[in-house]
């Protein structure tokens, strides 16, 4: 495939081979070393392949048909516990866009003329390391910085982590996890003790009473969605979005509250539920800490008052709160439109709040569920050495740290005992000048980042910007002063996390093109050329990565000890955390706090809350319309980097970048569908067309992130608790383009 797609890059290896002796016959991976003549012993048949997808959490598995070495088609297996013999149009075209012209084939070094030119691994890497170690004699240790992604496999993340923080000794690494799951990260540490959405899929199944909030599952996570759907108890489906999705559109309940109000209504909703006795108390009793003082919180937020802030009927907070009440197993779902909030954590936690007073937690078919993102966004955030301490540990716990030094052979002094700066900080740290290298690992951030003109001028200032990519093509590699090609998903061994936790194997079926290495390949060839780092010589391939990883975490909350490595993983059709060595049990779905037991010492989980905060942008009468944004399609994936490769893709959602709006808004701005219009924020002003349509309320627009220009209208303001960006609130004024 390869070969014949990039005629004029033959595939040669000979400089890796000048400079490594034996070590490069592990970095230029080769099928019969990495697995693919092993087939795996569940779930395959005919010399087939099953791989985990590697788009969204989900985590369906593909099965992947093999001629010659190379997958030429996928199937999906009907027996795979997440997806059950479904998955969605970017999973079925998901080798279509390997096939692309502009996959990054070699490494490119921009010359002194400012040009991007071909260069070898060799001078490539020696371009890098030089100048990173440059940088950080020259202007101390935090000069440097990297950005990684839940998008590789754990293995990586888990290099990348440990190279940065550990052997390169660059203090500040985060990841775009931070524009996604920072918010319910904390959420979940501060009220459990530890980082755990506690479901499974089959909670879909069981439930009777399912709510969905700031979650469009139609479009962003359609399998899940399937799951609902086989939910055989005819269940109250509860979706709270300021607009009509898809997803509210397939819903028995939509509450069209107005944006960033939820915190009020789940406040209003706790009181309610209170004043009706549908508390728990034998479960509060055992389980949770400060109910009386939540008791007297809730108090203050009154249902006129919630009204008023939501713009609810009084019948409808009514039914809300009676659904709750009826419901003998409710879940509580939420995603991006609780996470991108400037009051996320505390808005997570008032969803948590309700499933801990009701008991709704613990039980088939209940709990306070974050849905995640990435397909290894779970993954990110245990291993990444970011948010947490690598495996699930804590930087600031001393125990921690020494434990983590012994059991990865690494000296105590060089683990921080401080997380590094967040994603905003970084971007902050570079506009004033102090981070001047910056290391970016599969993430688009000149496309997805917030406020991006901001972002564009500060990564001006960089000394040196190097950028990971599959693709050449990207609007951050198009910055960039060294392009560093990888291989991507189907091309490279290892492992994700999806949303239940469950840990899949994602394999090489593919061939990556001409010089492009897996993400694993390049850290490896990194510390290589870094020198003194022999402390990594035993992660030399991701199957060892990951054994010592499960060790690692024996003991956490997250604890895989009692995985003994990939063939176990194929056998059993992923595992969930946790699964330690002492585990007897060949159940497939399984949940958390079944026994009412959280990860606080004293075995509670904690009520948390907060009086809401008051709006870090507001409309005025120059800006009169909320931005919403979020995903459009489920043809599209985030900056399109990787959907908009394919044909079948392209064809299922808008070429041209859109907005939605209601019809009496177009009406009084005589816009209809189609016409080009000037949508400006107080920070830039961009063009798109209008399409009119009931689905968003009056005073609303909806934009999708799918388009570059979308993030130089918002506002760049974040959760004070996780610094998640508040992508889903901005004020912009609309007008025809033609009017200027
Ligand atoms: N097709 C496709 N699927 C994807 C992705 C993709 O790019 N494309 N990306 C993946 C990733 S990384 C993620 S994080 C998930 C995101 O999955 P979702 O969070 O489900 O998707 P979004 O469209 O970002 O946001 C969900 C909803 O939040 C609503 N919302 C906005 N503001 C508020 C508010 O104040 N209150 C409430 N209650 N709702 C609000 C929006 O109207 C939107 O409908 O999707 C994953 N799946
Ligand atoms: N306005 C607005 N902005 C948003 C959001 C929103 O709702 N509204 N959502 C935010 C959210 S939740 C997210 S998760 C982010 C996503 O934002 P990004 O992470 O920037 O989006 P992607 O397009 O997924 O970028 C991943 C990059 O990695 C590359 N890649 C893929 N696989 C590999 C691999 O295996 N190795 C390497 N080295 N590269 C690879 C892809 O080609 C692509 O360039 O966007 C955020 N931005
Ligand atoms: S739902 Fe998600 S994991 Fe499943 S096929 Fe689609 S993108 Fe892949
Ligand atoms: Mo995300």
């Amino acid at each position: 495939m390869s070969q014949a797609l990039f005629p004029d890059r033959p595939r040669n290896n000979s400089l890796l081979r000048e400079w490594t002796g034996p070590l490069t016959e592990d970095l230029v991976l080769s099928p019969s070393r990495h697995g693919l003549d092993r087939v795996p012993k569940r779930f395959t048949g005919d010399g087939a392949v099953e791989t985990v997808c590697g788009y969204c959490s989900t985590g369906c598995s593909l099965r992947a048909h093999m001629r010659e070495g190379e997958a030429v088609n996928l199937s999906v297996d009907p027996n795979y516990p997440v997806n059950q013999g479904l998955a969605c149009p970017k999973g079925w075209e998901a080798l279509t866009v390997l096939n692309s012209g502009d996959r990054s084939t070699v490494p490119l070094l921009r010359d002194s003329k400012g040009t991007l030119q071909e260069a070898s691994w060799d001078e490539a890497l020696k371009a890098f390391v030089g100048k990173f170690k440059m940088i950080k004699e020259t202007f101390g240790p935090d000069s440097l910085a990297w950005l990684g992604t839940g998008q590789i496999t754990v293995e990586e993340l888990a290099y990348l982590g440990a190279l940065g923080r550990f052997g390169m000794g660059i203090r500040h690494g985060d990841g775009n996890t931070r524009q996604c799951m920072a918010t319910s990260v904390v959420a979940y540490k501060q009220s459990f003790g530890f980082d755990a959405p506690p479901y499974t899929y089959q909670d879909f199944e069981d439930s009777d009473t399912l709510i969905f909030v700031g979650a469009n599952p139609c479009i962003a996570h359609p399998i899940m969605w399937q799951r609902v759907m086989r939910n055989r108890n005819r269940p109250e489906i509860i979706v709270l979005d300021p607009r009509k999705t898809e997803t509210a559109e397939a819903a028995s309940q939509h509450y069209a509250l107005r944006p960033k109000s939820d915190l009020q209504l789940f406040y209003c909703l706790g009181r309610m539920l209170i004043e009706r006795d549908c508390v728990d108390e034998r479960f509060i009793d055992s389980s949770v800490e400060g109910f009386d003082e939540y008791k007297a919180f809730v108090q203050d937020f009154s249902i006129e008052e919630t009204i008023e802030r939501t713009g609810l009927a009084y019948e409808e907070v009514e039914r809300l709160a009676t659904s709750i009440e009826r419901g003998k197993r409710v879940s509580f779902w939420w995603t991006m439109g609780v996470n991108q909030n400037y009051e996320g954590v505390r808005l997570a936690q008032s969803i948590i709040n309700l499933a801990l007073i009701t008991g709704n937690i613990g039980q088939p078919g209940t709990g306070a569920n974050s849905i995640t993102g990435q397909c290894n966004a779970m993954g990110s955030r245990l291993f990444a050495n970011t948010s947490s301490l690598i495996g699930g540990y804590d930087f600031v716990n001393p125990d921690h740290r020494s434990l983590v030094s012994s059991r990865l052979g690494i000296e105590e002094s060089y683990v921080p005992s401080i997380p590094g700066w967040s994603y905003d900080q970084i971007v902050d740290q570079i506009e004033a000048g102090v981070v001047k290298g910056l290391w970016i690992v599969a993430t688009n951030s000149a496309h997805s980042w917030i406020d991006q003109d901001r972002l564009r001028r500060a990564f001006e200032k960089l000394e040196f910007l190097v950028v990971q990519d599959m693709y050449c093509t990207t609007e951050t590699a198009a910055m960039a002063d060294l392009v560093l090609p990888a291989a991507g998903w189907g091309e490279k061994e290892g492992t994700f996390i999806n949303s239940e936790r469950r840990i899949g194997r994602t394999r090489k079926v593919r061939q990556a093109p001409s010089e492009a290495l897996a993400d694993f390949s390049i850290f490896r060839l990194v510390s290589r050329y870094w020198g003194d780092l022999n402390v990594f010589d035993s992660w030399s391939s991701p199957e060892n990565i990951f054994k010592i990883l499960a060790k690692l975490t024996e003991g956490r909350p997250c604890d895989i000890s009692g995985i003994g490595g990939y063939e176990m993983l194929e056998e059993k059709g992923g595992i969930q955390w946790p699964y330690p060595s002492d585990y007897r049990s060949d159940s497939v779905q399984r949940r958390l706090f079944e026994d009412g037991k959280f990860y606080h010492p004293n075995g509670k989980a904690k009520l948390i809350f907060e009086r809401p905060c008051s709006l870090p942008e507001e409309v005025d009468e120059n800006y009169p319309f909320v931005m919403l944004s979020g995903r459009g399609t489920s043809a599209q994936w985030h900056t399109q980097t990787r959907t908009s490769k394919s044909d079948v893709l392209r064809k299922l959602y808008p070429k041209d970048v859109y907005f939605e709006i209601n019809p009496e808004d177009a009406s009084n701005l005589q816009i209809q569908s189609g016409t080009l219009s000037k949508i400006a924020s107080r920070r830039a002003s961009i063009v798109a067309k209008a399409m009119v349509t009931s689905t968003v309320r009056l005073g609303q627009i909806f934009v999708s992130m799918h388009y570059q220009v979308t993030n130089k209208l918002t506002h760049a303001s974040f959760d004070l608790y996780s610094k998640q960006p508040s992508y889903k609130y901005c004020a912009v004024s609309i007008r025809k383009y033609d009017e200027n």
